[in-house]
């Protein structure tokens, strides 16, 4: 190992060594660490091959990143914000006639088509691309979301280094991230002094714009998100978020007027922007119209419109908004939008050419993004939804895009995929049970846990008031109900809330007042002597939000190491007999990967598997646990 290190260093490959070489280079020595990471990665991979993956690994091809030349010095919209400051941002937002566009491909539409999976190497890889040939967009949105949680859960990866990774390559233009108001990036409201130090690291980090939600429409609840990112100089983008339908009268609750006094309100507070946040996607075209046209005459802040493909009419309305005076909307690049995703950011620049919201950028440059993520969205196939086309059913399930594609696996892994379409008709039959909410996460994982509860427990509207006595119902309604994720607009159903809380008394002021703060010190205190991690605000950060994923992940570390750099076929699927992965490691060297064989289990249930790294032989041994 002494001398393959000698051999691989670059002053020896380059010839520079002289007679002090090898004591002047002490990594010569450093055979352990690697030698552990090579064990670890086989290991992991080896763990894939042996027992996870079931059937034989298809070829894939290498997402085509397209040439760019870098040009000295990068522009785009963010040097507005970073040379002059928020309110100048704002003022250039509001000057401009042409439709304004935020990528979400980096978040809300692998959230929404792929379960959240894409990896930061993905990302990476297309990030300066993207930089150069995308250059004029308004934001990505590209943090936030589910994508914290994925990150460490499923991808045993951090999102801090995506956030750092992508900053480093893409200076120009602003990154959005979504927070979930009191939730940050979780599931219930958490401690002020948890949320506020999160906005400050991630604005340190390079956030340029929080979009900030609640997912009840209530403002107490994004009030401590909002008055910190005032606080760090970026942009507060403060949401509403649109249910129902504006066009039908006969429905009284989310009416025109319910979100015009919203968007005063929140313009009063002091916004930057405002952010219509329609997270399933029920903002018709003519809905768009009169709601964007209404808006315009009562507010002066930019709106940004969000919304989702589901029903296929996402282009219309994106097109009507624009035609009544939307500021800026959001979209995804083609292969990555569509139905529960964003509509295609390509059409609406090709239907808004020659107009005088004519966004600008360059369809080839955009194709050229587009045919790299057509190929990368097949490494993550195994998380397809199977949805093959739009419904306008979702008008009626009102289920956002993200949990509209997750809903069938959940539902098949409690065994009741048999019951599909009637838990989809139990959502709609629990929102009327709870009041007819806005529902977005968390209260739409609220709703949904809630009628696979009811259909696992054969309980009806009728039977759930007696029934439920003997019941425990889900955490995630226990907490509702409870008011920890805030108050609904009109109370809570007095006789169920009741029956769910046996006895515990609900709260009606904001959680976050009563929750014990967050003791940093402590917890880097318990990382450090734990799992040997050096202590920082972003680690402690991560286990305060989410003590269990994050332990989890540090276990795993500890198992497998650091897995960013494998190829993400390689990391979903391992390797097949003969095939050779390149992984690039930090230091800028490349390993050379080769599973050689698989031998037959022996006696005592073991496979051993033939690598070769960089040429040379190397064995593991996984236990075959089928
Ligand atoms: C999220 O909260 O992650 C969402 O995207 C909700 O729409
Ligand atoms: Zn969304």
């Amino acid at each position: 190992a002494f001398l393959i290190n000698v051999m691989n260093h670059e002053k020896f490959l380059s010839g520079e060594c002289d007679t002090h070489f090898i004591d002047d280079t002490p990594e010569l020595f450093d055979i352990k660490p690697k030698k552990d990471y090579e064990t670890k990665l086989l290991k992991y991979i080896g763990e894939k091959i042996v027992n996870e993956v079931k059937s034989t690994k298809k070829d894939y091809n290498i997402a085509p990143v397209p040439k760019i030349e870098l040009p000295s010095e990068r522009t785009g919209i963010r040097d507005i914000l970073q040379q002059r400051g928020a309110d100048s941002f704002v003022s250039w937002v509001k000057d401009q006639n042409k439709l304004l566009l935020t990528d979400t491909t980096f978040r809300d539409a692998h959230q929404s088509l792929l379960a959240t999976r894409v990896r930061t190497k993905d990302l990476v890889s297309i990030a300066e691309a993207t930089s150069v040939l995308a250059s004029d967009l308004f934001s990505m949105e590209m943090w936030g979301g589910a994508t914290f949680d994925v990150a460490y859960r499923f991808l045993r990866e951090s999102p801090w280094r995506r956030l750092q990774k992508l900053r480093q390559l893409i200076p120009n233009i602003p990154f959005q991230m979504l927070i979930r108001g009191a939730n940050a990036v979780g599931y219930t409201n958490y401690p002020d002094n948890l949320i506020r130090a999160f906005i400050q690291e991630a604005a340190t980090q390079g956030i340029d714009i929080f979009r900030i939600f609640d997912s009840l429409n209530w403002l107490k609840g994004m009030e401590v998100a909002f008055d910190e990112v005032m606080k760090t100089g970026k942009i507060a983008e403060v949401c509403l978020c649109y249910t129902g339908d504006i066009l039908d009268e006969s429905k009284e609750k989310y009416s025109l007027n319910y979100y015009l006094k919203m968007a005063k309100e929140i313009e009063k507070m002091g916004a930057h922007i405002l952010g219509i946040k329609d997270m399933s996607g029920l903002l018709k075209p003519y809905a768009a119209t009169k709601l964007i046209k209404a808006l315009k005459q009562e507010i002066s802040i930019p709106i940004h419109l969000h919304t989702h493909d589901t029903s296929g009419n996402a282009v219309a309305t994106i097109l009507m908004a624009a035609e009544a005076g939307v500021d800026i909307v959001d979209a995804a690049l083609s292969p990555m939008a569509g139905t529960t995703s964003q509509p295609s950011m390509d059409s609406i620049i090709a239907a808004l050419r020659n107009t005088k919201m004519d966004p600008g950028m360059d369809l080839d440059d955009i194709q050229k993004l587009c045919n790299y993520w057509s190929e990368a969205r097949t490494f993550y196939e195994q998380f397809e939804s199977g949805l093959k086309s739009g419904t306008a059913e979702i008008y009626k399930y009102e289920i956002p895009g993200g949990q509209y594609s997750n809903l069938k696996p959940q539902v098949e892994s409690f065994g009741l995929g048999h019951k599909f379409d009637e838990v989809k008709a139990m959502y709609i039959e629990v929102n009327q049970i709870l009041g007819d909410i806005v529902k977005v996460t968390p209260t739409s994982k609220v709703v949904g846990d809630m009628a696979i509860f009811m259909i696992q427990n054969g309980l009806t509207r009728e039977n759930l008031l007696g029934k439920g006595k003997n019941l425990a119902f889900p955490d995630s309604v226990v907490d509702y109900f409870k008011g920890m994720i805030g108050q609904p607009e009109g109370g809570f159903p007095e006789e169920l809330q009741k029956i769910v809380l046996k006895g515990q008394d609900p709260i009606t002021c904001r959680p976050g007042e009563i929750l014990e703060s967050i003791d940093f010190e402590k917890i880097n205190k318990k990382l450090q002597e734990e799992y040997h991690i050096e202590p920082n605000i972003r680690n402690a950060l991560s286990y305060a939000l989410y003590p269990k994923v994050y332990s989890d992940y540090l276990k795993s570390l500890d198992e497998f190491g650091h897995l960013y750099n494998l190829e993400s076929h390689v990391f979903f699927y391992g390797l097949k007999e003969g095939e050779t992965s390149e992984i690039e490691l930090d230091e800028g060297k490349t390993m050379i990967l080769k599973l050689v064989e698989v031998r037959d289990v022996d006696e005592e249930g073991y496979k051993t598997l033939l690598f070769e790294i960089n040429g040379n032989r190397r064995e593991v041994r996984i236990f075959d646990r089928n």
